[in-house]
């Protein structure tokens, strides 16, 4: 690392050798990059050289084809023809490191994050963990809950005043509220997944009246701004409650749920650009709070429901809602979940989270709210990367109520590591700083 003898990447001392000595045979391992260019070096002095590769390899015995490279007679398997191959039987690039193969950039933005602009793709830069314009809303940072996955009403019951002390996140969705009461879904209601939960909730809540005669004014005393979620089974159903919640002072943004997976009619909004867009056009009038407009990820387009929302007037797009998924009991063949179907969330879903949003925010010039089975800073900044101008963690909160605040904190040394120079040299190990021979 250049700590003793000479500081350079590894091919100038190199190039130097092979000029000195033009018949060396080189070999080398490490990685992708460096061993491309120690090809190129070698290739362009027809220097013989043979290079140990690395491919993620899934079953290991030539069956899968997932560990290729090209050569001159085509693309060979690196654990069985490989892994050292002659550089020169190699065409093209080699396969690149998953550091090198991150998703896109990030916005380089070290003050508040205008999330109304079209989101930064490209260029270089620490993710932004800072406060954030969302839709003309303050927040002190990036980082929402998912709608369902946090009630801080009863977490307030458990912890007390200290939650609002150490609130998780920089804004406060609630839970989906219908115009009537509802009961839910007949249990069982949860089945666990490798990697992920299947919930087949159905939507409980107390119903308009009785959200905002007893759930607002605890949700008003929250210390981040307010964003309620609504869901109508028709149009005129949604208009009654964003005529009722648009005009409260306690509501800083109105998330419109087109997206639940466990209602019967709960995926028709959602699922078409021409529903979506319509519905949005029927509430736009009715109130001047930033609507957004939860998406489905079981549409087949989510960046054409996004365009038309968008054109309809929502102000953001948030997503993804959970994938439609279904659990047999054991032993019976018959559906777990009562509600027969569920929706899968947790971290079986964040590599369609991030595609999704990646291919929506592209669609979009209005911010995208990404989410999809974050459970740790390095998510909510792929996420970020994408795209996204602000991100929620959900199923995650489940495991642990602190979950927000833990991302939001990784997300922040992200943006400090990201931000800081290179760490500087290190002192050079001395005989004496080496552990004492056994
Ligand atoms: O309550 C639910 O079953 C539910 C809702 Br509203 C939603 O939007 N997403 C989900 O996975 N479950």
């Amino acid at each position: 690392d250049g700590s003793v003898g000479r500081q350079a990447l590894v091919t100038e001392p190199l190039a130097q050798a092979l000029d000195a000595e033009p018949s060396t045979v080189v070999f080398a391992c490490g990685p992708p990059e460096m061993l491309e260019a120690v090809r190129i070096l070698c290739t362009a002095r027809g220097v013989t050289a043979q290079l140990a590769l690395e491919a993620g390899m899934a079953c290991g015995f030539g069956a899968c084809f997932g560990c290729v490279v090209p050569t001159s007679e085509g693309y060979v398997r690196l654990c069985v023809d490989g892994p050292v191959l002659d550089a020169e039987r190699l065409e093209g690039d080699l396969p690149r490191g998953r550091a090198a193969s991150a998703v896109g950039a990030r916005s380089a933005s070290p003050g508040a994050t205008k999330a109304g602009a079209p989101p930064a793709r490209s260029g270089a830069g620490p993710p932004s963990a800072g406060p954030v314009e969302l839709c003309g809303v303050h927040l002190g940072g990036p980082v929402l809950n998912g709608s369902g996955t946090f009630d801080a009403i009863a977490a307030r019951r458990a912890f007390g005043d200290a939650l609002l002390e150490r609130f998780p996140f920089h804004a406060f969705v609630s839970k989906t509220i219908t115009l009537e009461p509802r009961q839910g879904n007949s249990p069982p209601r949860l089945w666990e997944t490798p990697a992920g939960l299947i919930n087949s909730i159905g939507l409980p809540n107390k119903g308009l009246a009785g959200f905002i005669a007893s759930d607002l004014p605890e949700l008003a005393e929250l210390p981040v701004p307010l964003v309620v979620s609504l869901m109508g089974f028709s149009r005129d159903e949604l208009a009654q409650l964003v005529t009722a919640l648009g005009r409260r002072d306690e509501v800083a943004m109105i998330e419109l749920n087109f997206s639940c997976p466990n209602v019967e009619t709960g995926l028709v909004m959602g699922a078409d650009p021409g529903e979506s867009a319509a519905a949005v056009e029927r509430v736009r009038p009715l109130t001047d709070k930033p609507l957004i407009v939860k998406l489905t990820p079981n549409a087949s387009e989510p960046a054409a429901v996004a365009r038309a929302s968008e054109e309809a007037g929502a102000d953001a797009v948030s997503l993804i809602n959970t994938l439609k998924g279904m659990a047999l009991a054991p032993d019976a063949g018959r559906p777990w979940l009562g509600g027969t179907t569920g929706g899968v969330s947790g971290p079986a879903v964040r590599a369609i989270a991030l595609e999704q949003v990646h291919s929506v925010a592209g669609a979009v010039r209005i911010p995208v709210i990404g989410m999809g089975g974050i459970g740790s800073g390095r998510h909510a900044a792929d996420l970020l990367a994408a795209g996204a101008a602000a991100v929620a963690v959900g199923t995650e909160s489940f495991r642990d109520p602190a979950a927000g605040r833990r991302v939001a904190a990784e997300l922040a040394e992200l943006q400090r590591a990201g931000a800081e120079p290179p760490a500087a040299k290190s002192e050079p190990l001395t005989v004496e700083s080496q552990p004492p021979a056994a």
